[in-house]
């Protein structure tokens, strides 16, 4: 099976119904039928066929939510292109990187973002969306399979350079259909889009759940706290989806108010990174609903979910979802082997949600697969009765706001710029962002603290996401190192604000 059957009930069974609603350029909401979704992305097909895109070729994605990211990703799925998505965020270092791997035929951007792709064609997002308003007939389609490619993700895995996880139509086929079975979503609900689309948080599960439900969507442009209260009320979701970070924000929401959008919400989902069971009291206290939390990676989609029925503990993550099975081996690096219950390992995973495996990495593939399972890096442990609970990960990889940072891709770029010997890069926890990066630098710089970290941190904006730059540099005389030469962040001075 591929998506395009998973969707077939909401684009050609719900022609008529009200689909979506999304602001357009002017701030004026918009709203779509299934029907109009599907001629839209035809017309787009046409038009990226025009442009000489065929199956198999790579198109690169770099937008804020809207409208045009729903066409695109229909309309490369009616041609069997593969989309690869890119963080907003991201700048020339990450995206460098990223083109360079795919070699995608195209990127679509808004045109203020051109200059940060090199030598890719640019495709400007306004050019698409008139061809998308065009109604053009459905052009001819490639026979496509559960195996076909449908994205390339990137992430970094344990190690530092960002990979490409194949994401086939089967793993957001199997994806989406477990989750509508363990969450009972239905074309009844509403949902409350606020995650990027260019993480598989927001397309994997947000965006694949609205089209195989063929329930009603809000999309916004991407979740701003000040806006958020406001969107709730008027929308009044049954459905959201948010990382932690969001849930820490929502918990601003007056306490009338918060009363009634609970009232109007059936389910609340938390993941890509650890939901303090404090703020999980907290929001329940404050719209009477116990968050359901669930764990998933790029590479896998989603593993295992609190359940909808029954308890939600809080701190785990639950039980496998349907179709997906989970092992917890011993975390030696030799011949891992299963542990017994209440002994912690790391998580293997294996079902059809897993993906293919890295673009154009055979080493980076073999090293992630043991006999068919697929090695997370997560450690955790698995309570008798089957729930799991995480308790970190094999690699430093920090998660702030839901966002990944690798601490080796920082340290390099520190490195790297003029008076610094050598850095160290570590999480430390934050209220609302759940972890930030702290920089402990080994300097021979003679300028004050202030200027000299005034100089680090510009010249890394222009670099990387605003998310990956340190919130401090701290200069140290000298980073621990073990006998052999491994630096001990546990024993660098400890960082407060
Ligand atoms: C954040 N910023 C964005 C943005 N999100 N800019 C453009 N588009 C977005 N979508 C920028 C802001 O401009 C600002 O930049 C900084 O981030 C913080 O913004 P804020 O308004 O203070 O945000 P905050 O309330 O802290 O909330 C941040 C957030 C964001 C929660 C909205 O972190 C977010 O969208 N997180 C979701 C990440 C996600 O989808 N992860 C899933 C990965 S998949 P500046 O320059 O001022 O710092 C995965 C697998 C799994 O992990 O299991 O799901
Ligand atoms: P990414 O590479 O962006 O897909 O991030 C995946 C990682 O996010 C996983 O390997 C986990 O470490 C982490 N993660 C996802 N969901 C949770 C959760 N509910 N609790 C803790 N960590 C999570």
């Amino acid at each position: 099976m591929h998506l395009l059957d998973l969707y077939a009930p909401s684009l050609h069974g719900r022609r008529d119904h009200a689909a979506l609603e999304v602001a357009d350029a002017h701030g004026a909401l918009q709203r779509l039928t299934f029907g109009d979704l599907d001629a839209r992305s035809d017309a787009l097909a046409a038009g990226l066929r025009h442009r000489g895109l065929d199956r198999g070729d790579r198109l690169a994605v770099c937008l804020p939510n809207r409208l045009e990211v729903i066409d695109l990703w229909l309309a490369a799925m009616k041609l069997g292109l593969i989309v690869v998505p890119i963080n907003v965020l991201y700048r020339g270092h990450e995206i460098g990187h990223i083109v360079g791997d795919a070699g995608p035929r195209a990127v679509v951007t808004t045109a203020d973002r051109a200059s940060d792709f090199g030598s890719t064609d640019v495709w400007d997002v306004e050019e698409l969306a008139h061809a998308a308003a065009r109604p053009t007939a459905a052009g001819v389609r490639p026979a496509l399979g559960a195996e076909s490619p449908a994205a390339l993700m990137y992430t970094s895995g344990t190690t530092g350079a960002a990979k490409g996880a194949v994401l086939t139509h089967g793993n957001f086929v199997a994806n989406a259909r477990a989750l509508l079975a363990a969450w009972e979503i239905t074309a009844a609900d509403r949902y409350l889009a606020a995650l990027p689309l260019f993480h598989v948080h927001g397309l994997g599960n947000g965006l694949q759940c609205w089209l195989a439900s063929g329930c009603h969507m809000r999309l916004v442009d991407r979740f701003d706290h000040t806006q958020a209260q406001g969107w709730f009320t008027a929308y009044r979701p049954t459905l959201f989806f948010g990382v932690p970070t969001m849930y820490v924000r929502l918990l601003e929401t007056d306490a009338a108010s918060a009363r009634a959008i609970g009232a109007a919400a059936r389910l609340f989902v938390s993941g890509s990174a650890p939901l303090p069971p404090a703020v999980l009291e907290a929001f329940h206290a404050r719209f009477g609903h116990v968050i359901l939390e669930r764990y998933g990676m790029t590479e896998t989609l989603m593993n295992v979910s609190n359940p909808l029925h029954g308890e939600r503990r809080p701190g785990t993550v639950g039980l496998p979802l349907p179709g997906v099975e989970v092992e917890i081996r011993s975390a030696s690096d030799g011949d891992a082997t299963a542990v017994a219950d209440g002994v912690a390992g790391e998580l293997y995973v294996r079902g059809a949600n897993v993906c293919a495996g890295y673009w154009q990495r055979p080493d980076a593939t073999a090293a992630a697969f043991r006999d068919g399972w697929f090695r997370t890096g997560d450690l955790g442990v698995r309570a008798p009765d089957g729930y799991i609970t995480l308790q970190g990960r094999r690699s430093d990889l920090i998660i702030s706001g839901g966002f990944n940072i690798y601490p080796r891709e920082i340290e390099e770029l520190l490195a790297a710029l003029p008076g610094v010997r050598e850095a160290a890069v570590m999480g430390v926890p934050d209220a609302t962002r759940g972890e930030v990066p702290v920089a402990y630098v080994v300097s021979d710089d003679r300028r004050d603290e202030g200027t000299f970290a005034a100089a680090l941190d510009t010249a890394l904006r222009a670099r990387i996401a605003s998310f990956k730059v340190p919130r401090a540099f701290v200069r140290v005389p000298q980073l621990p190192r073990t006998a052999l030469g491994k630096v001990q962040k546990h024993l660098l001075p400890p960082w407060r604000p």
